[in-house]
């Protein structure tokens, strides 16, 4: 092999590998942590755009709670100790209201979350 078709050939698998390499990182989701405490989440809203897939790590910081989103079709139980990972993505833009599914105390009808979806 002459030196430019080794040439030729290193920079066609460079190209390969930054390409894959490129493809991985839009595929992977974002990823948020959401902390759940007597009686907020936090954060307490967080925006996505329509279409993106977006990685949630749920933890409690206290007592038992749940994350329940009615129009992303998402309950998640979030128990002490054990962080929960879930996915969440939504093809429609518009916000979504989330709330504690799990009664936590006397502010556990105050414990809101919203997700914002946008166009861009
Ligand atoms: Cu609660």
């Amino acid at each position: 092999m002459n030196v430019s078709k080794r040439a030729c050939s290193v920079s066609f698998l460079l190209c390969l590998t930054l390409t894959s390499w490129h493809l991985r990182a839009e595929d992977t989701p974002r990823t948020i942590e959401v902390h759940a405490k007597r009686y907020s989440f936090s954060p307490g809203e967080i925006t996505i755009k329509k279409g993106e897939r977006v990685t949630l790590i749920l933890t409690t910081d206290d007592v038992a709670h749940s994350l329940v989103i009615r129009g992303l079709n998402l309950k998640k139980e979030i128990a002490k100790g054990h962080p929960v990972r879930t996915v969440i993505s939504s093809d429609r833009e518009g916000d979504f209201a989330g709330q504690c599914g799990r009664f936590c105390g006397s502010g556990h009808g105050l414990m809101k979350f919203i997700v914002h979806v946008t166009d861009k």
